[in-house]
């Protein structure tokens, strides 16, 4: 090639590249989004769902972990301002707190989609949208598996998620508002095992070791993960978890299925974490200035070892699924 052409080829490269990039950076939607953290494997699924549907689309998308910490998340959000992106989406850490920064959200006119959590805010129009599954129904659902297939006596243990987290609070929610009706089922230990597997098992330990240990019959776990934490401190305090201490739980993760596969577990009431494709729809159609609707509600079900249970209402019924090999091993999270 001799010097005039190099120099041609080399111009119009040029070219393309500037075009190139001017094009797919000016054309993408700018997208902050602040998560939770990676305390559980349904958590790690909603972000591998978020950052793949991001990928497959027009979107520059800023990810940020909060690791579990509300203050971290504060910064995200402020830092998701003054960069000016499009659209900021967050699923909170915990339920209280965000007024302000919602409202500095607003004032820049940022429209802002709540994922997966929602938050307890005493103004209207501080976000546009909440993606994201129903907690106190998820709770009502476990209460009612346990009055149809362990009877309307049962002492319950229950190891609850992230203290002020919206599904902590609707899950608790929920469960008590079934069992109060059968003042024969009483939570006779509760507390926190943020949501991890560790903790679940630190705090199922504890339970273990009280004056109560003998009587608990049901353990409710607000997720997965600690019920997994506490089906290993259940065997290593010699107790058959599944038979000796029936166990409920909700996401629907895969290790949660195997573990009922096995007879170690029981029950678990699904919360669906693959909503990336409904949340980058949402900030497409805000962008293109069409009107989206406040709520979106996750689409799940209810899995457990023998199926045929009915943990819906007699209007509305929701049967439970027998979890087979098969739907072990289509599992995607
Ligand atoms: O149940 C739990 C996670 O907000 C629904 O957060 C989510 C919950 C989920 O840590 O595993």
């Amino acid at each position: 090639m001799n010097k005039f052409a190099t120099v041609i080829v080399a111009a119009a490269a040029a070219m393309l590249l500037v075009t190139g990039c001017s094009k797919s950076d000016s054309d993408k939607i700018k997208v902050g989004f602040s998560q939770v953290g990676a305390e559980s494997d349904w958590r790690k699924a909603s972000t591998e769902s978020i950052k793949g549907e991001a990928a497959k689309r027009n979107i520059d998308l800023t990810f940020s972990d909060a690791q579990q910490k509300q203050e971290n998340q504060i910064k995200a959000i402020r830092n998701f301002i003054s960069k000016g992106v499009d659209v900021i989406s967050f699923s909170p850490v915990v339920a209280t707190g965000f007024e302000d920064v919602l409202k500095e959200a607003k004032e820049a006119e940022i429209p802002v989609v709540l994922f997966d959590r929602a938050v307890d805010v005493s103004e209207d129009g501080l976000y546009v949208s909440f993606i994201g599954s129903d907690f106190v129904e998820e709770g009502r659902r476990a209460g009612r598996w346990v009055v149809k297939t362990v009877g309307e006596n049962a002492n319950v243990a229950e190891l609850v998620g992230t203290v002020g987290s919206a599904p902590a609070i609707d899950r608790k929610k929920g469960f008590e508002e079934i069992i109060s009706n059968y003042p024969g089922i009483k939570i006779i230990k509760s507390q926190s095992g943020d949501f991890t597997r560790a903790k679940g098992k630190e705090v199922m330990e504890s339970f273990l070791k009280s004056p109560e240990a003998d009587q608990i019959q049901v353990l409710f776990a607000h997720n997965d993960d600690m019920a997994l934490g506490a089906i290993q401190a259940i065997e290593e305090a010699g107790k058959k978890p599944g038979k000796d201490i029936i166990i409920i739980s909700i996401d629907g993760v895969k290790t949660m299925f195997e573990a009922i596969l096995a007879g170690k577990a029981n029950c678990t009431v699904e919360c669906n974490p693959l909503i990336g494709a409904q949340l980058f729809d949402v900030v497409e159609q805000i962008h293109e200035g069409k009107s989206v609707p406040s709520r979106i509600p996750s689409v799940e079900g209810v899995y457990d070892a023998d199926g045929n249970v009915n943990v819906g209402t007699d209007r509305e019924p929701v049967v439970t699924k027998k979890i087979t090999q098969e739907i072990v091993d289509s599992r995607k999270y």
